[in-house]
């Protein structure tokens, strides 16, 4: 029985929906793809290998496009694949304007460019402005000019303070742990200033006053434009910037509040200068016309501030990092959500929603425990508690269907649809995160969740390559987990992407409108309605009963375990723990 046939059953359409609903959300009639777009994060270094080095790389990214082009999506984001020292798996760039040869040439990137038009997606890179890699010209040249040049000022250097210039300048962390400042040795041998690096000493920071850098980033943004590319994830954007006199900051290094410390005050973030640069940056992309997109990564708080980066004039986008932290908490996800509507919406800007990336420990291995994973979800250790991968990987269908039933735009990472966990057993030696190394090994870092792909079960590396092995080693579970062997079951955690992403634009639910159904908003459970589709997760440890007479859309749950589409939901038919469904609802036409 096909969905179509029953969608709009008599059944169905029988007994309209009763209980008080609380409107957050109307539906988006503004146009640009962006407002509505699935787009699928692709990290270059663990997606496939073609060459056999062990690394992935861009001809592995055109290979294996028809796949994610199963899946339906609107848009790739490619993580850096720029020439870099690779320090920081490519967010250290020394050349914004060539592809590294450890992924290919600008002519393998044109043929990925070319695969992906063809099979109808657009293509977002990784720009990263807020610093670049040591071994930049631009950085190499300010190191044997003088204090107080040209080249000195692209970047933010100062005198040390102490008798002898012994003490960094001011008390600002790195990201990755120690002190954000490093000395360097003059070209006469003498110690000599200081430069500040936000993350590893190996990123200098770029000093945003100067003409010279944002001339550069106009070059490079018109580079990548004139190459075809649909817009810019940009790293980092609430930094670059930074107030005047570098005043000094005991709060938190990623600038998130802590106590006395609100993020709004902390001086390397989200300073009023930034949105001139954001506003230029937004003429330049509307000279190629209105569908190329700025998408910032801001990670600030509270929430509404993130609708400072998202404007007509802006940015189009921004990641809901509050969302992904929210994990299956209902009030806090009920909060954020209606937060993040409510604030987006008074700029005319589209939410996004977020479950994992390439710095944070995969979804499928936070929800494998019942409270926080452990270190904060600074990666994860053998001799931590171990996460129970069957759990995690139900849990995080039923977040997925949850997150992708919500109006606004949605940011997969590579591997969630396959349900991959992060990987734990990773031997020191081969951890590239340079948190490891910097705090010593305290913080494991992010390593696990950038384990390289399975693709084919039965072949070398699960598929990922046939020669060296991968750069980090697979879990014994990615063979069974592998895309063909997911491919070629109905009940995969594969097979429930394809379903729910294929409906989801069916039902245009990313355009859709949201209304809290409160007599399923509980401490255990969170429902809304987007048009006429109720969308709902029951996270407590006992079944919930299913509003009577729907027809059932979505479940988390295998068809042979739960329930398929085109079921139609008995009164009282129970909805598991850890399960999401979404039931095609009747609404009674109020408006008569
Ligand atoms: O991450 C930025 C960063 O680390 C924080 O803003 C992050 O969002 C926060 O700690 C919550 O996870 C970007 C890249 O995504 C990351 O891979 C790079 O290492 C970093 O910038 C430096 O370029
Ligand atoms: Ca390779």
């Amino acid at each position: 029985m096909s969905v179509d046939s029953v969608l709009f059953s008599p059944a169905a359409l029988a007994s309209p929906l009763t209980g008080p609903l609380t409107p957050v959300h109307p539906a988006d009639h503004i146009p640009g793809w962006w407002r509505s777009a699935v787009i699928y994060q692709v990290y270059p270094r663990s997606f496939r290998d073609l060459n056999g080095d062990g690394i992935g790389d861009l001809a592995g990214i055109t290979a294996e496009l028809p796949r994610l082009a199963e899946l339906d999506i609107d848009a790739v984001w490619l993580s850096p694949f720029y020439r870099s020292p690779q320090r920081d798996a490519g967010y250290d760039v020394s050349d914004y304007c060539d592809v590294d040869p450890l992924f290919g040439s600008l002519g393998d990137f044109d043929a990925m460019m070319a695969e992906a038009t063809r099979l109808g997606m657009r293509v977002i890179v990784d720009l990263v402005p807020n610093h670049c890699s040591d071994q930049h010209p631009a950085f190499q040249a300010a190191l044997t000019a003088p204090a107080g040049s040209p080249e000195r000022d692209m970047f933010i250097f100062r005198d040390g303070r102490g008798a002898f210039g012994e003490e960094p300048p001011n008390n600002w962390q790195s990201h990755f742990g120690g002190s954000a400042w490093t000395r360097i040795t003059e070209p006469d041998g003498a110690p000599g200033q200081w430069y500040l690096h936000l993350f590893d000493s190996s990123q200098p920071d770029f000093n945003w006053d100067s003409r010279a850098v944002h001339d550069e980033f106009e070059r490079v943004l018109r580079f990548w434009l004139d190459r075809g590319v649909s817009g810019f994830r940009v790293d980092v954007a609430h930094a670059l910037v930074k107030a005047p006199g570098l005043p000094e900051w005991g709060g938190r290094a990623d600038g998130s509040s802590s106590d006395g410390f609100p993020g709004r005050d902390a001086p390397m973030f989200g300073q009023p200068a930034l949105h001139d640069i954001y506003r230029q940056w937004r003429r330049i992309l509307a000279e190629y016309g209105p569908d190329r997109i700025l998408c910032a990564e801001a990670n600030v708080d509270p929430l509404p501030r993130l609708a400072d980066w998202v404007r007509p004039d802006e940015m189009h986008q921004a990641f809901n990092f509050p969302y992904l932290h929210a994990g299956l908490d209902v009030h806090r996800m009920r909060h954020v959500i209606t937060e993040s509507l409510t604030s987006l919406d008074a700029v005319a800007a589209p939410s996004t929603w977020v479950l994992s990336n390439h710095d944070v420990v995969r979804h499928a291995t936070r929800f494998g425990y019942h409270g926080h994973a452990p270190r904060d979800g600074d990666g994860i250790g053998t001799w931590d508690p171990q996460p129970d991968e069957d759990l995690g990987r139900s849990r995080a269908a039923a977040a997925s269907l949850f997150m992708l039933g919500l109006p606004g735009g949605a940011y997969l990472y590579q591997g969630e649809e396959l349900g991959l966990p992060d990987g734990i057993d990773i031997p020191d030696t081969q951890r590239q995160d340079p948190t490891f190394a910097r705090t010593g090994g305290a913080r494991l870092g992010r390593d696990g969740c950038r384990i390289p792909l399975p693709w084919r079960a039965g072949e070398p590396n699960a598929g990922f390559g046939h020669g060296q092995d991968p750069w980090l080693p697979q879990p014994e579970s990615f063979a069974r987990l592998a895309r063909d062997v997911q491919a070629a079951s109905s009940s995969s955690h594969l097979s429930l992407y394809k379903r729910m992403l294929e409906l989801r634009r069916r039902l245009d639910l990313g355009r859709g409108s949201l209304s809290w159904y409160e007599d399923l908003c509980t401490d255990t459970s969170l429902a809304f309605l987007n048009g006429s589709t109720l969308v709902l997760l029951n996270v407590g440890s006992e079944p919930l009963e299913l509003p009577a007479g729907r027809m059932l859309l979505r479940s988390s749950t295998p068809p042979e375990a739960g329930y398929d589409a085109g079921d139609m939901a008995g009164a009282g038919d129970p909805l598991g723990s850890g399960e999401t469904v979404w039931l095609e609802i009747y609404i009674e036409d109020t408006e008569g």
